[in-house]
């Protein structure tokens, strides 16, 4: 599924972060930047121990924010490092990290000339954010952000399950039509 956004595609994909071919990929990390399961998980085993050695040096990264490292031994270039919330039932700001995490990629990705970006659904694994609740506020971040900036060509989300990805469809057909 694609979709034209000015001059830049956004496009739904199920399937493997760790195997995209886009300039960078996301990961949806923890505050320490040190590894964890998931997304992470695959992405350190993937990569090789290089990213965690360019981990070391950051310093970890707050709730909402992204830091940026090479990719190791994957297809892309870069991995950028996003905190997504922990879901505590939607009133503790949740929204408002979320949305920031990919605000604050994809600017971490223009800072680094970086064209192309394929994210993973940030927070809805083992930080509990509900899927259907998430995908619009994902999708709608990255549409404002790509109707403002015209450096990045492609942002796509790489969904592991078919649930997820139905639930990405579904906000992406109700953005505009
Ligand atoms: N490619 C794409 N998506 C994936 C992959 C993959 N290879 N593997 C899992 N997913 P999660 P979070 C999906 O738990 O909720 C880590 O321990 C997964 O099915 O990875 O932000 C970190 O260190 C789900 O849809 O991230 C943190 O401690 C989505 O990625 C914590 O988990 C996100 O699930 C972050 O939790």
């Amino acid at each position: 599924m694609k979709k034209k956004i000015a001059d830049s595609f956004l496009e739904l994909v199920q399937g493997d972060i760790t195997q995209q071919d886009t300039d960078a990929i996301v990961n949806a990390a923890n505050t320490s930047l040190l590894g964890g399961g998931g997304v992470d998980g695959a992405i350190h085993r993937a990569g090789g121990p290089q990213i965690l050695e360019e981990c070391r040096n950051l310093g970890g990264c707050k709730t909402g924010d992204a830091k940026i490292t090479t990719a190791g031994n994957m297809k892309a270039q870069f991995v950028i490092h996003t905190v997504g919330p922990v879901y505590h039932g939607g009133t503790a700001n949740e929204a408002a990290l979320l949305a920031s995490c990919y605000r604050r990629s994809l600017e971490i990705a223009v800072e680094n000339h970086v064209k192309t970006v394929a994210f993973p659904s940030i927070s809805t694994g083992v930080y509990g954010y509900p899927v259907n609740e998430a995908a619009p506020i994902a999708l709608r971040t990255v549409h404002s952000f790509l109707l403002e900036n015209s450096l990045i060509t492609l942002v796509r989300f790489v969904l592991f399950d078919q649930r997820t990805f139905q639930a990405y469809a579904d906000a992406l057909n109700a953005i505009d039509g």
